[in-house]
């Protein structure tokens, strides 16, 4: 690590340093004992403690003190996500990639490890898997998304052969086997999916067909591997501004695109993965694969989409996009990939969003106006090998909201670090704390400096 990585974190680990220390203490938890029928209420309820669950925990239980906020959260160990794409291609550890939940979220909050079962907003009321009724006066939902591996026959079957030809970046539990096909690669196809549904980060199908092909390249297995991205998505990247700097990439690599392309099959036995063309019904391909990245379909989780009222046709929470809160249900926010807002799926998203739903939810207690708004801030570190990375930057309008003074739409080493280097400690100590409100200010500050960027 260089100096001026190390320094970088150790910067934003002694910002944090009370709050990292807080955080270290034992909780509420209550998977032991059966609280059937048991009633609580609290002033808010998160549902969720990942990225956006935990900064909101943290803004709301410090601003309203011990024990007014309340979050669900099955899973004990909180994953560092972005930190996927980087594992797969043998740049990180998955050990490097998680904390424990109860070091990560905020002391003053109570924290249940049972998921939601049952959401009644009508009665403000969610029932938990351990049988508790909680009354709230005010849901946050920040659950994330459900992956659905099980949607594609074959996947699972594939995903637990130990021939580690096929992997997934999206779960800890198929990671690894990422890097394990890229290792034992020798010859053939090597397949790339992204599913037709939305997904979380979805520049992360891409930058792991990136760095595969840099990976091919430096072990001399370049010349023995056709490198294929399908993907079910009719453009390479859908903002304009980066699909223009990615498609030369893609050229100048020999990797083959197939748009509209989407895996419905995979005959694990046969290692032949199944797509179908989604512009002609009907039309089917079976592909040999060497090795096959393979992406699930994702949905929010199947409490969330069984509540009707709260969400959308797409099955996303159905909030103000600007607001983020719900349209019907006053008293009810989301944050985070669950949400139906129509942003990009990203950690950096929710922490732009994360000033926006804390103001919100204090005026909405307070019973006064909402006068904070999202511009669907998203951002993308487009990884595109072990050395380089595009930073994406947009809006809902899918115009570029760049942060650095210098013009983005380039591979570049300092981007590459930021997100392998800076990003982690950032996400870790700033974020998670509800400290880092995205990079508006940054922008601002910057722009000072933006002479001659277009
Ligand atoms: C960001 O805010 C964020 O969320 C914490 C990320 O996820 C880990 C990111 O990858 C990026 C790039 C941002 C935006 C931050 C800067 C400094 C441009």
């Amino acid at each position: 690590m260089s100096y001026i990585q190390s320094s970088a974190r150790n910067f934003l680990k002694l910002a944090a340093v009370s709050q990292t220390n807080a955080n270290a203490t034992v909780r509420c938890l209550s998977t032991l004992k059966n609280v059937s029928g048991e009633r609580e209420d609290c002033k808010v309820l998160i549902l969720g403690g990942g990225a956006g669950g935990c900064a909101l925990a943290a803004k709301l239980s410090s601003k309203y003190g011990e024990g007014k906020v309340v979050v669900l959260e099955p899973a004990d160990k909180h994953y560092y996500q972005p930190m996927f794409t980087l594992i797969g291609g043998g740049m990180k550890n998955l050990s490097q990639s998680y904390k424990t939940m109860a070091s990560v979220l905020p002391k003053k909050a109570k924290w249940y490890q049972e998921s939601a079962v049952n959401l009644d907003p009508k009665n403000n009321t969610v029932t938990t898997s351990n049988g508790r009724n909680i009354k709230y006066d005010l849901l946050l939902v920040a659950t994330g998304l459900q992956l659905n591996y099980n949607k594609i026959p074959g996947l699972e079957d594939a995903l637990s052969i130990p021939d580690g030809k096929v992997g997934s970046i999206y779960s800890p539990k198929y990671v690894d086997r990422v890097y394990e096909s890229l290792r034992i690669f020798q010859k053939g196809n090597a397949i790339f999916t992204f599913p037709s549904s939305p997904v979380k980060c979805p520049g992360a199908p891409q930058k792991i067909l990136y760095i595969a092909e840099h990976y091919f390249r430096k072990m001399n297995k370049r010349n023995d591997a056709n490198v294929v991205y399908n993907t079910a998505l009719p453009v390479l990247f859908g903002v304009k501004h980066y699909a223009d700097a990615l498609w030369p990439i893609v050229k100048s690599r020999n990797i083959t695109v197939n748009l509209r392309r989407n895996l419905i099959e995979v005959k694990g036995d046969k290692n032949i993965a199944v797509f179908e063309n989604l512009d002609k019904p009907g039309e089917i391909y079976e592909e040999q694969y060497e090795m096959l990245h393979a992406v699930p379909p994702m949905s929010a989780p199947d409490a969330i989409t069984q509540c009707k009222e709260l969400v959308n046709e797409a099955g996303f929470v159905d909030v103000d996009k600007s607001t983020m809160q719900h349209t019907i249900y006053k008293n009810v926010f989301a944050i985070g990939d669950s949400s139906g807002s129509p942003n990009s799926k990203t950690a950096a998203s929710a922490a732009a969003q994360s000033p926006v739903v804390f103001r919100n939810i204090v005026a909405t207690l307070e019973g006064k106006e909402l006068k904070s708004t999202y511009d669907g801030y998203a951002s993308c570190p487009l990884v595109t090998g072990y050395n380089s990375c595009i930073l994406a930057e947009f809006d809902y309008n899918l115009n570029p909201l760049e942060t650095f003074p210098f013009p983005q739409n380039k591979e570049r080493y300092t981007m590459f670090i930021m997100k392998k280097d800076f990003m982690p400690a950032l996400y870790w100590h700033l974020m998670l704390t509800g400290m880092w409100n995205g990079p508006a200010l940054m922008r601002n500050l910057m722009s000072v400096f933006k002479f001659g960027k277009k």
